[in-house]
């Protein structure tokens, strides 16, 4: 990997495969995050590699939930955390927000290997650790969260999330903001937000959106959001992806 040279099409994804197979070894990713990966860069070539009108304004009406919430959160796993981890603490500080790392292949080692990487990184809390609530309605272990992290937050920000968790917070009258390269999972069609991005270029769009939004009178944001249709926007995803093919063949 080393070797590759910086001149080499494809040198950004190299080294992001580079970096997750290197967090997987020190047992932050867990082995299955590989294939999840794998199967979001098969997405992201299809979509161009770029963010995507849908998905910018899926993430200023993300953006605008997250700074009207009274209680809002940022959930990361080992993939997030290794990915965009100093990014994901720029948006918590900035809207602000809470992190917590909730894992669906928990184990302790996990959870305090991570968030003493996000408090390396320069995380003020972390939360997590605690793990005293469960999600109602989730027998694994995504369910378990702290009290005063997901389990009372109001708007909870989900990258790389699972269908199972969406929909169970969702249960919970939660807002919930799904970033996720297949806008055909579960997740996406479940989320109230679905952000159709990378979470490299979706953590820090938002970031963008907050800053330009934040100043905003708050009945403006609300009609913003008011107006969002996440089916619509999942349809003009799957059209922009069609039509991308069609020009191919
Ligand atoms: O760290 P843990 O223990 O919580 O485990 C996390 C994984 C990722 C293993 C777990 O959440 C999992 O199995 O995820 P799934 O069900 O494979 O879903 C991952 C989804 O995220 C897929 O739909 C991918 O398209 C998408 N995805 C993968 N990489 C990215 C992504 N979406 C946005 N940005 C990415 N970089």
């Amino acid at each position: 990997m080393e070797d590759i040279p910086k001149s080499h099409p494809r040198y950004e994804s190299l080294m992001t495969r580079k970096k997750i197979s290197d967090a997987m070894k020190k047992g932050l990713v867990h082995e299955t995050g590989l294939i999840a990966h794998g199967r979001g860069e098969a997405f992201d070539y299809l979509i161009g590699e770029k963010t995507i009108p849908a998905a910018d304004e899926a993430e200023k009406i993300a953006a605008a939930s997250l700074i009207i919430a009274k209680n809002p959160i940022i959930s990361v796993n080992g993939n997030v955390v290794v990915l965009t981890g100093m990014e994901c603490i720029n948006l918590s500080e900035e809207i602000p927000a809470k992190i917590e790392v909730n894992l669906f292949h928990r184990t302790d080692k996990r959870m305090k290997l991570l968030t003493s990487e996000l408090l390396n990184l320069g995380a003020s809390k972390v939360y997590g650790l605690k793990g005293d609530a469960r999600i109602p309605g989730l027998d694994h272990d995504r369910g378990i969260c702290d009290s005063d992290g997901i389990f009372s937050s109001d708007v909870v920000l989900v990258p790389l999330e699972d269908g199972d968790r969406c929909q169970a917070l969702k249960n919970m009258n939660k807002t919930v903001i799904a970033i996720d390269l297949n806008p055909l999972s579960r997740t996406a069609k479940t989320a109230n937000i679905t952000i159709v991005d990378n979470v490299t270029r979706a953590i820090p769009n938002i970031e963008k959106w907050v800053k330009i939004l934040k100043n905003e009178d708050k009945n403006s944001l609300e009609d913003l959001i008011s107006r969002w249709d996440n089916r619509k926007m999942i349809l003009e995803v799957c059209a922009f992806i069609s039509k991308k093919l069609n020009l191919l063949f």
